[in-house]
């Protein structure tokens, strides 16, 4: 019914500067410390655990025009991206740990460079596809997806500590779910490109069962690949997962949260995962944060078999009297 669990390496990327709000890069250790390798284990998931990646600090990174901390971001990706490479070669579905959204860069680059062609799905509030040029804010992780499509390639300069990265995506393998905040110029990409996607409308219209059902049919249309799932936290509802840098109004329930996992864990394709954008300090209390970390590691834990009937190991017996 389900596929094997199989096992984690989960690499730690506590990085920030994508985006100005400190507290992001405390991600890991929280998800960490609320017990993530245990309770995959508890799911008969073997677990290798990379630890954390460390960025260095850039001496020299002023802004190109809006653009924040370009280099900075361009190393930490590079990083990342030879770390989930490896996490790949050594046979684990990789799980990046972040740190914020512009971590999908270097992880889905990685992925790409181990594994090749892959379908990717989305899961945020936001596209994330402005390109350097599109962006009001200047902030990196709102615009991970432009760097990565074969398609904007000739719209994103090559940037400082940028010049490894090569276009591995086509947009008409990528799936987007549970927007509700995208900027007029990345909506204007989503159609040109002909994205496929599932807004917050398409997921009250149709419900969670029907998005994913046709993303998967969507995707597979285009041959089985292996499957990236890119998760950032602010996909769900604030009210379920408040500690975020930056939270909207009307997103995922937590049970339609835990559903995308579930379906896309039981194609057996699901190849890599990016928690992203869990940041502690955005929390107003303790319970906001402890929900947000808490949610992020059910999202996780849904990636590798946990259901809701329940689940025992295979070599479960029960005891004799
Ligand atoms: N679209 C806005 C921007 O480009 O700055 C907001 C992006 C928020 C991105 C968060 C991580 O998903
Ligand atoms: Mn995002
Ligand atoms: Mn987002
Ligand atoms: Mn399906």
């Amino acid at each position: 019914q389900h596929p094997p669990a199989r096992s984690a390496g989960i690499v730690g990327a506590p990085f920030s500067k994508g985006q100005s709000r400190g507290g992001v890069e405390d991600g890991p250790e929280r998800i960490r410390a609320a017990g993530l390798q245990r309770r995959l284990q508890q799911l008969g998931c073997a677990v290798k655990d990379y630890g954390n990646l460390t960025f260095e600090d850039m001496s020299r990174d002023e802004p190109m025009g809006l653009l924040k901390s370009v280099r900075a971001v361009g190393a930490a990706n590079q990083k990342l991206s030879q770390a989930v490479r490896a996490a790949k070669e050594d046979g684990h579905t990789a799980v990046v740990l972040g740190g914020d959204h512009s971590l999908a860069i270097g992880s889905i680059h990685g992925h790409s460079v181990a594994v090749g062609e892959l379908s990717v799905v989305w899961v945020d509030a936001h596209a994330d596809i402005n390109t350097p040029l599109t962006t009001y804010t200047g902030n990196i992780h709102g615009q991970p997806v432009s760097y990565l499509l074969h398609e904007l390639r000739s719209k994103v300069p090559v940037l400082p500590n940028f010049s490894w990265l090569k276009p591995c995506v086509s947009a008409a393998d990528v799936v987007f779910i549970g927007l509700r905040d995208v900027d007029p110029a990345e909506h204007y990409i989503l159609k040109m490109l002909g994205v496929k996607t599932f807004s917050m409308s398409e997921m009250d219209q149709l419900g969670v069962a029907r998005v994913m059902e046709e993303t998967c049919d969507y995707l597979s249309a285009r041959g089985k690949k292996p499957i990236h799932l890119s998760y950032d936290i602010d996909a769900i509802d604030p009210s379920v997962a408040p500690a975020t840098g930056t939270p909207v109004v009307g997103g995922l329930t937590y049970r339609e949260g835990v559903y995308i996992t579930e379906h896309l864990c039981q194609t057996g394709l699901l190849s890599a995962v990016d928690l992203v954008e869990v940041n502690p300090l955005r929390g107003q209390t303790e319970e906001d944060v402890r929900s947000t970390v808490s949610t992020a590691i059910d999202l996780l834990l849904g990636c590798f078999g946990r259901v809701r009937e329940g689940n025992h190991l295979p070599d479960y017996r029960l005891p004799e009297p």
